[in-house]
């Protein structure tokens, strides 16, 4: 129960609003960023129909050790990527606003350490 546990306190959750407003959408992973070595991470090849072109921040929990975003316009990281524009003062791990150029167009999304 422990592993299950610990498994469900790492996670991203994409928002349709800039500043973490609207609807949003969460995904869980085993284990934090760079757990195994620096640069892992995780990846979503597909964020789903529902958040598709909605994207306008993201956060990450507190112990997920992830804080390199990479959005991307097209399913299965394709198209063009974008890091985070903008972040909020005091959490360097969440995007604020993921910027005008890939605002309301991610399809696809990585984070790593
Ligand atoms: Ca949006």
């Amino acid at each position: 129960m422990g592993e299950v546990a610990a498994a469900a306190s790492i996670w991203v959750r994409l928002y349709e609003h800039a500043g973490y407003g609207g609807s949003s959408w969460i995904w869980y992973f085993p284990s934090p960023c760079g757990a195994y070595e620096y640069g892992t991470g995780w990846a979503v090849d597909w964020v789903g129909s529902s958040a598709n072109d909605k994207t306008s921040s993201a956060k990450t929990s507190s112990g997920s050790n992830c804080y390199g975003w990479e959005f991307w316009t097209d399913i299965s990281f394709g198209g063009s990527a974008y890091g985070c524009a903008s972040r909020q003062s005091g959490n360097l791990k969440d995007c604020w606003y993921v910027g005008d150029a890939v605002n309301d167009k991610t399809s696809s999304f990585d984070i790593w350490d």
